[in-house]
């Protein structure tokens, strides 16, 4: 009877090893580092803490479904009470440590949220995406991936620089960073993760309707890039992916 619990803690332990999953640790926007939420921190030491800029993520696990509701800012996407000051133009950075998957693309998305970021339904407002990365060279099997030539294996952070478009309305928004990968057939991983925005500046642009889409409704899992199995002939034949999520706003 001894050895089924250890058998079964050391299996448990594997899928650690053979799905390394993972999220978004911190943000930096110019010298200044932002403390993201931390799934192995305990919660209490983090919730409400008055520098929390990030929405709570429970897990490293990815969200399998464009219909679950936590795709819109991970599960649970429980509010932090702060926001990180930028200055519209600016670049805000992303950090993860040890992204491990290479393929499928990734997405930088707003929101505006009014008054308050900490009481708006993340799967009401309205997202509009202003980065993307996705297929840079090659097919779609072998080919390079922004997603590849972003991640590090030698325990330096990975870094996603995206730039705040000058032309957008000051305001609090929220920023949703999405990666999704595709390396397993027709079963796609996203992981998303949000925090909160003060946007300062002059500017007076705000995106059209075609621009704006819902978490979720922004996806269909139909949608050949989404329900995608990359190991095919025809994926090596293959030179291009359309990035899901309709187009990039620029404020331009
Ligand atoms: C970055 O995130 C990691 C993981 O959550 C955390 O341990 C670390 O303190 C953060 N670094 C900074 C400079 O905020
Ligand atoms: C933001 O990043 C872009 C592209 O790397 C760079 O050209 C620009 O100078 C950066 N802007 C600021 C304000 O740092
Ligand atoms: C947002 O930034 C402006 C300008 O610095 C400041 O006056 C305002 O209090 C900030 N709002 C929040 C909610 O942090
Ligand atoms: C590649 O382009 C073709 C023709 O525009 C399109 O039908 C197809 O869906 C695209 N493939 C991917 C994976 O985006
Ligand atoms: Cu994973």
């Amino acid at each position: 009877m001894m050895m089924v619990p250890v058998l079964l803690a050391s299996l448990a332990a594997l899928p650690e090893l053979g799905f390394a999953h993972g999220g978004l640790s911190n943000y930096t926007v110019g010298d200044t580092w932002y403390r993201g939420y931390d799934p192995d921190t305990p919660a209490e030491a983090q919730l409400g803490q008055p520098w929390m800029i990030q929405r709570q993520w429970r897990t490293i696990d990815p969200i399998f479904s464009v219909d679950d509701p936590f795709i819109a800012c991970n599960d649970p996407g429980t509010a932090p009470p702060s926001y990180i000051p930028i200055e519209a133009g600016g670049n805000i950075t992303a950090v993860y440590y040890w992204w491990l998957h290479p393929v499928g693309p990734m997405t930088a998305w707003l929101a505006a949220c009014g008054d308050d970021c900490t009481t708006v339904d993340v799967n009401q407002v309205e997202w509009f995406k202003i980065w993307e990365g996705g297929l840079l060279e090659g097919n779609l099997a072998e080919g390079l991936w922004y997603q590849k030539e972003f991640q590090r294996w030698d325990g330096s952070p990975a870094l996603w620089p995206v730039t705040i478009p000058s032309a957008l309305r000051p305001g609090l928004y929220m920023i949703r960073h999405e990666i999704l990968s595709i390396h397993i057939e027709k079963k796609p991983q996203f992981y998303p993760e949000c925090a909160h925005l003060n946007i300062t500046g002059s500017g007076k642009a705000y995106p059209m309707k075609e621009y704006l889409l819902k978490f979720p409704g922004a996806y269909d899992k139909h949608d050949p890039s989404i329900e995608i199995d990359i190991y095919t002939e025809e994926a090596m034949e293959t030179f291009n992916y359309t990035i899901p999520g309709g187009p990039v706003w620029t404020g331009a």
